[in-house]
């Protein structure tokens, strides 16, 4: 059924797509077959982060870059990860409302992540969904997500080429989540660039990325650029950048190792499930409650408990 559901996501049924994603999202153990062919299918779109402070304009530069990938033929899926939503709802409903242009466009795919509703965690949901975009032939994917939280970063590994939105004359807080971002940052947006100090963070970000040094040889110099998504200015530029990251890339060897480094991530994290659904298996609760037990009144420590229930059980699948 589910591998139907593939084959018809890679035609372009957008509802099969929807459904597949969610599927993957709570992961029924019969699902391994399924997500080994969707793994097998993928490797091909450009995935694109786009992350920064709230409010920065990351939602309307999505639109807006999504517009101009659209003009260049590409097929663009978008995952926006909205922690405010959980709030309040709103700004999920904001985003709606902006990408509403795109929702007769057949090579334009939405879907939204409320960090409230995703079974097994925000990142996870989101990895899943940038895989099934993936295997079903999507030419770029988008991941909006605030650059906030660790979280957030973590998300920012899947993709290849990550851009970082700043706004002008925000002042200490966005300096220091620009410094938290700036190792993650393949490009630097300045967005709101009609505002009257985006020459001043502009020049900031510049002199920022001097201070951390040149690039090596071959290396990528990360670019300061300036837009304002609201009219669309500079987001042609954004989309030419965004092509040469990835040709650079792949010309010079960084895209295997940032797969790796991704691949390694995933591995860890899926390991991660797999040993504590296998100390805490929902068919076997009593090994796992008399351990708590016995470490509470202190008959037992945590780490030998911990050790003990990963031997003592085969592996199970998540
Ligand atoms: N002046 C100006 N306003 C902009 C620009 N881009 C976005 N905005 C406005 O900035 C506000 C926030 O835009 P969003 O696109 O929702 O920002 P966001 O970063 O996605 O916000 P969160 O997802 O809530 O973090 C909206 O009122 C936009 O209209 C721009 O280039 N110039
Ligand atoms: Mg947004």
């Amino acid at each position: 059924m589910s591998s139907s559901l593939l084959t018809r996501a890679r035609a372009g049924d957008a509802p099969s797509l929807s459904r597949l994603i969610s599927l993957v999202e709570s992961r029924p153990p019969e699902l391994d077959s399924v997500l080994q062919e969707i793994h097998a299918a993928g490797g091909r779109a450009h995935v694109i982060g786009i992350t920064g402070a709230p409010g920065s304009g990351k939602s309307t530069l999505v639109a807006a870059l999504v517009r101009a990938l659209r003009r260049r033929g590409r097929t663009v899926g978008v995952v926006a990860v909205d922690p405010s939503s959980s709030l309040t709802g709103g700004a999920l409903l904001g985003d709606r409302i902006r990408m509403q242009e795109h929702v007769l466009d057949r090579g334009v795919f939405v879907r939204s992540m409320s960090t409230r509703g995703a079974l097994g965690g925000v990142s996870r949901a989101t990895v899943d969904a940038v895989a099934v975009l993936d295997a079903a032939g999507w030419d770029d994917v988008i991941v909006e997500t605030v650059g906030v939280g660790q979280d957030e970063v973590d998300i920012m590994r899947i993709a290849h080429t990550t851009a970082v939105v700043s706004v002008p004359g925000l002042g200490d807080d966005v300096q220091a989540i620009k410094a938290g971002l700036l190792e993650i940052a393949d490009i630097h947006v300045v967005n709101k660039a009609d505002r009257p100090e985006a020459d001043r963070t502009a020049a900031e970000l510049l002199s920022m990325l001097t201070l951390a040094g040149p690039p090596g040889a071959d290396g990528w110099a990360i670019p300061v650029l300036r837009t304002v998504a609201l009219d669309g200015t500079g987001v042609d530029e954004l989309a030419d950048t965004l092509a040469a990251h990835v040709e650079w890339l792949r010309g010079s060897g960084e895209m295997e190792r940032r797969e790796e480094a991704a691949a390694a991530a995933r591995i860890r994290s899926i390991a991660r499930e797999l040993a504590v659904a296998r100390v805490q298996s929902p068919a076997d609760g009593t090994a796992f409650a008399a351990c708590a037990r016995a470490v509470a009144r202190r008959e037992l420590d945590p780490h030998t408990a911990a050790r003990s229930l990963l031997d003592a059980r085969p592996l199970e699948t998540v």
